[in-house]
């Protein structure tokens, strides 16, 4: 394995959870992204990378919902189906799973944000990633701009996210910011390419 694939890099699978997929909060067409993502996760898995999953893991009273005067509708709550991972992610034995917006007056997009995920990098020597998942605009985008700002060399994995699009060109713009910000866009067959494995 040389390339741009090496032992510091790891897989970033942000929120593919129950509720986004077909649940309260559904991100259009998220299914559609489902073998793309296991297609990286088994590249990774089988070069012994490391592959992490966010998930988004709400209180029953989280400030993000419409009910306690936020903008999205009731998603994600720990513990329910609609936080489980889609049961058709592939999910390998060995995986490391970050919870975050666990608490209940704090919004966090970001999968850094008050979590372990940065020490648990670092801990792993990672300074390269790739990220995935939902939703452009507002997890994965927060997720790619914290991993650019702590100084991680940030891929994009463009074939393999999907967006909210509350406004139209949310996700184009989010997509824009990142790669303005140093975010480097990739697809699968590039990073099989490139990565001469
Ligand atoms: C997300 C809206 C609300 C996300 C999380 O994962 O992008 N979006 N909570
Ligand atoms: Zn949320």
């Amino acid at each position: 394995m040389e390339g741009i694939l090496t032992k510091s890099s790891a897989l970033i699978v942000v929120d593919m959870q129950n509720d986004f997929i077909n649940g309260s909060l559904a991100v259009p067409n998220a299914d559609t992204i489902i073998p793309v993502i296991n297609d990286y996760v088994k590249l990774f898995e089988k070069n012994g990378l490391m592959v992490v999953f966010t998930r988004d893991w709400h209180p029953e009273n989280h400030c993000s919902f419409k009910e306690n005067g936020g903008i999205w509708p009731k998603h994600c709550v720990q513990n329910t189906y609609g936080a489980e991972f889609h049961k058709d992610l592939y999910m390998p034995s060995n995986k490391y799973i970050i919870s975050k917006a666990f608490l209940p007056d704090l919004e966090a997009y970001s999968g850094f944000e008050k979590t372990e995920l940065n020490d648990l990098l670092k801990k792993n020597n990672i300074d390269t990633l790739f990220i995935c998942g939902v939703a452009t605009d507002y997890c994965v985008k927060q997720t790619v701009l914290s991993a650019l700002e702590l100084g991680y060399k940030t891929y994009l994995l463009v074939d393999a996210i999907k967006g909210v699009d509350l406004n139209n060109f949310d996700s184009e713009k989010a997509i824009n910011e990142m790669i303005s910000k140093g975010a480097k866009a990739i697809v699968f067959d590039e990073l099989i390419n490139k990565a001469k494995i």
